[in-house]
């Protein structure tokens, strides 16, 4: 691996967002500590930051780990404003934090004014085989419908492809054509009226 080079590296913003106790924390801590934590500690906000080279290509990472608690629900709004990329965690073993997926992806359409961004669907805690209710199917069916690209991890050690999902949130955004990354989102009303005109 060759060093980090000190000037001129792109900086992602990074978003781990999802319901409760779906493993953000885990997954972050894992990717960035390289180790698994076992106990339940609701976030609130903690954000990490690492060089890392990805494709031969070096970055900084610049992760937030958010709150999927509730009662925290306030803040996402702007936190999801300054996000380059989000990953979209559930956990297999809790259907309604699969539900609820569709409700981060349209909230963060909505705050970026866009009609897609850089995202990916995780579908964590897959070592928990005996308690898992969301079937890979039923993940790949997600995503597909999102056109978004699905991962299956687990944060437990050994971890199940953790890198692959931070970095694969990279490849989406460095993949972005350049024309759709000043993309708003069109308005019917706007062209509507300007028919009328
Ligand atoms: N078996 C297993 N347990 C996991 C995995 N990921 C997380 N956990 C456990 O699930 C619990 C919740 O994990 P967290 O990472 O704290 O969940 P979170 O999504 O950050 O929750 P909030 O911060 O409240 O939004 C913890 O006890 C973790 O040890 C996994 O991949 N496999
Ligand atoms: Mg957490």
């Amino acid at each position: 691996m060759s060093k980090p080079p000190n000037d001129n590296v792109t900086t992602y913003k990074l978003v781990v967002v999802g319901d409760g106790g779906v493993g953000k924390s885990a997954l972050t801590i894992q990717f960035f500590q390289k180790m698994f934590v076992q106990d339940y500690d609701p976030t609130i906000e903690d954000s990490y930051i690492q060089h890392t080279e990805i494709d031969g290509r070096w970055c900084i990472l610049d992760v937030l780990d958010t709150a999927g608690q509730e009662e925290f629900s306030a803040m996402r709004e702007q936190y999801m404003r300054k996000g380059d990329g989000f990953l979209l965690v559930y956990s297999v073993t809790d259907y309604l934090s699969y539900e609820n997926i569709r409700n981060f992806y349209t909230l963060i359409l909505r705050v970026k004014d866009r009609d897609n961004y850089p995202m990916i669907l995780v579908a964590n805690k897959v070592d928990l085989v005996h308690q898992r209710k969301v079937t890979e199917e039923q993940g790949k069916e997600l995503a597909s419908q999102l056109r978004i690209p699905y991962i299956e991890t687990s944060a437990k050690d050994p971890p199940l492809n953790v890198d692959l999902a931070f970095h694969e949130v990279v490849r989406v955004i460095r993949e972005q054509p350049v024309d759709l990354k000043n993309t708003r989102r069109r308005r019917r009303g706007k062209r509507r009226r300007c028919s009328i005109l």
